[in-house]
């Protein structure tokens, strides 16, 4: 960014030391609206150099945004512009008081390996992380996560990538010392890279006051801006749990919606007890990797799921409700990535789950991490340059 914003000078100046004065004169008011329109796109705010596509989303229901101009429901599936529904409630067999959607997910095919990914996550509004951010990942440019934006009062509504990869039996080697992870999409103003939340601020303001909780994400590969099946989790209290199951009501149950565009078509897709859980349980993010049959079968079909803080298989595993756990059903689950290999405490709540498919961690963080509006940067590389003169033995 440095690079393309330095170069076109260079060009200028190289023409304009044979040019004529007529010449100069034009190359002159060229050269002021190159000014302005350099400036222009530095005063566009924080933003990424191959941004994210912004997931199909669900929020909790004491966020703010819940209500508003577009009446937005803890249960809908939300969408950007605006947010506004993709989903509305009662075409997933909900709209009862009190439902809370948890999670939500399109399916991956279970047949197409992935050798190499990154986790993708949100944390809850009680989460503070376990690591500022990577001095090594700060220096390429990219200052944000969970601890420096709960410092902010603006960590809940944001989507991080984890700084190792993991394959689906777990860490892999990476080229970076610590733990950690980055942000690639903020709640609110990181030039589009963002959920359209409050707090409407960049990641770089002090917020005080409610906030949103981003509680669900999802991509639906294969099926460009709709949703016409998903699989989708409640929260343990949440009424419609009843209508859905009434035999074996669970908050750890995943469930599949065959048809998005109407009420009816959902079906259980797997139970907690399949997946190794408790009915008590709360499954809070998962990531399906489904065969297309919208049916779990063990050994065929795979979930990457959290559970939710006071989960009893939590304390009787101890296990943390930042961890990413992965069961092939047959009544079993393995930790796939502990709450530390996120960059997270084992105290904080990751409540949202996706996978970036990654073969270069630092490629990765170079297209997709946020990156602030050039003046901040500017403060925050002379800041690392301190701090590392002051240090001289670090690294
Ligand atoms: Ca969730
Ligand atoms: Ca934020
Ligand atoms: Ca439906
Ligand atoms: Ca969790």
């Amino acid at each position: 960014m440095k690079g393309t914003a330095q170069e076109p000078w260079v060009a200028v100046r190289l023409k304009e030391a044979t040019m004529n004065s007529r010449r100069r004169i034009v190359l002159g008011i060229g050269s002021f609206a190159l000014v302005v329109g350099v400036s222009a796109a530095l005063a566009d705010g924080p933003h990424a150099h191959n941004p994210l596509t912004i997931p199909f989303f669900s929020i909790d229901r004491t966020s703010p945004s819940i209500g508003g101009a577009n009446n937005l429901h803890a249960d809908d599936i939300l969408k950007v512009p605006g947010p506004i529904q993709v989903v509305n409630n009662v075409n997933l067999g909900l709209g009862r008081p009190g439902d809370e959607l948890d999670e939500l997910s399109g399916s991956r095919d279970p047949a197409v390996s992935i050798p190499s990914f990154s986790l993708l996550f949100s944390v809850d509004r009680l989460s503070v992380g376990a690591v500022p951010p990577d001095p090594g990942v700060v220096s390429m440019g990219y200052p944000y996560n969970v601890q420096q934006q709960a410092v902010r009062n603006q960590a809940a509504g944001d989507l991080y990538m984890s700084t190792a990869l993991f394959s689906l039996s777990g860490p892999l080697p990476s080229p970076r010392a610590i733990f950690n992870h980055t942000m690639v999409i903020n709640q609110g103003d990181a030039g589009g890279v963002d959920f359209q939340l409050d707090p409407p601020n960049s990641p770089d303001d002090f917020i005080s006051g409610a906030i949103d909780d981003l509680d669900g994400v999802g991509y639906s590969p294969g099926l460009r801006g709709t949703l016409n099946q998903a699989f989708f989790s409640l929260s343990s209290d949440s009424p419609s749990l009843k209508e859905l199951s009434p035999v074996l009501p669970s908050g750890a149950n995943i469930y599949f919606d065959q048809n998005t565009g109407a009420a009816g078509g959902e079906q259980l897709f797997v139970s907690a007890a399949k997946l190794g859980l408790q009915a008590a349980d709360d499954v809070d993010a998962f990531v399906v990797f489904d065969n297309g049959n919208g049916i779990f079968e063990d050994g065929i079909d795979t979930v990457l799921f959290s559970l939710r803080r006071n989960s009893p298989t939590l304390a009787l595993l101890g296990l943390s409700s930042a961890d990413v756990l992965k069961s092939n059903g047959a009544f079993s689950f393995s930790l796939l990535a502990s709450a530390a290999q996120l960059g997270l405490l084992g105290t904080d709540e990751l409540d949202a789950l996706e996978l970036l498919p990654c073969a270069d961690i630092n490629v990765c963080i170079n297209e997709r991490a946020i990156f602030p509006e050039p003046a901040t940067a500017m403060l925050i590389i002379a800041g690392v340059a301190a701090m590392r003169r002051r240090n001289p033995r670090r690294r």
